[in-house]
């Protein structure tokens, strides 16, 4: 089966760098593949992207060094199958809050005896080879994401569930919950305390952890703290402020004024 190269890099011990797409495009996902990231993860909750997006959109990464990975947009077994034999190699799942919850995500990742993964691995056997069905389960990263006040308390049972990976935080919603301020607010002691505890809790079970960041310093300080894998914001952020940084150099800032809306 083709490696994990994702998983191999993880497994060293280096850090390990996360794009991130909402935008439904076969190109930005080949750019993105291309740009130098670890993984590709097509997010199919808040991105604006549906199954047949992400089908293509996994092909178009799969043609690049990147590994291609998918946010499902719940926990929902069927499609979470559906994109693994779409050929993700790893799934984040989010608003992971109880044990039972996260061992009905791992088994939905895991053939059986270990798991319920349904047979037909599809684009897996394109990508992965002509051995995909026996490797899969120990290729396939999972991630569950933490970003509830309930998947806090939960977070050592949660992380003793065999075929877990890793944890992946998600700043926004945990921020949202434990000091109801949308956004991630980073002044906030219970925030910065909170993922300090999950960071830490995680790598003491000896599992990857993952945050999403707003951007390469913010990045660079998470994997400073000890964090596996960091995003760097997501393509329409990304693209925002390059363009916004392109225009007020252009214009020595007399360009007309950009929106005060979106990201
Ligand atoms: C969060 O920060 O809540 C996420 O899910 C990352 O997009
Ligand atoms: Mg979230």
């Amino acid at each position: 089966m083709r490696p994990n190269t994702l998983k191999e890099k993880l497994l060293a011990k280096k850090p390990t760098t996360c794009g991130w797409l909402s935008i439904p495009s076969t190109y930005s996902a080949e750019i993105a593949g291309h740009a130098g990231f670890d993984t590709v993860l097509v997010d199919l909750q808040h991105g604006m992207v549906d199954f047949n997006n992400a089908l293509h959109m996994l092909q178009a990464i799969s043609a690049t060094p990147a590994t291609p990975i998918a946010r499902c947009s719940w926990l929902n077994v069927a499609e979470i199958m559906h994109l693994l034999d779409a050929g993700a190699y790893g799934i984040v799942c989010p608003m992971i809050s109880t044990v039972a919850q996260c061992e009905e995500f791992v088994r939905a990742c895991r053939y059986p005896p270990s798991g319920e993964r349904s047979f037909g691995p599809a684009r897996g056997l394109l990508f992965g080879g002509a051995d995909y069905y026996q490797h899969a389960d120990s290729h396939i990263l999972t991630w569950a994401m933490i970003e509830t006040v309930e998947g806090l308390a939960n977070l050592d049972a949660i992380l003793s569930v065999p075929g877990l990976d890793g944890i992946f935080i998600g700043p926004n919603d945990l921020s949202l919950a434990l000091v109801n301020k949308p956004g991630a607010d980073f002044t906030e002691p219970k925030v910065i305390e909170a993922i300090e505890l999950i960071r830490a809790k995680t790598k003491a079970a000896g599992k990857f952890v993952g945050i999403y960041t707003a951007g390469g310093e913010a990045g660079a300080k998470r994997i400073a703290q000890g964090f596996d894998m960091v995003t760097l914001g997501n393509d329409a952020s990304l693209m925002t402020a390059a363009m916004k940084s392109h225009i007020a150099t252009a214009t020595n800032g007399t360009g007309p004024a950009a929106s005060k809306t979106g990201y």
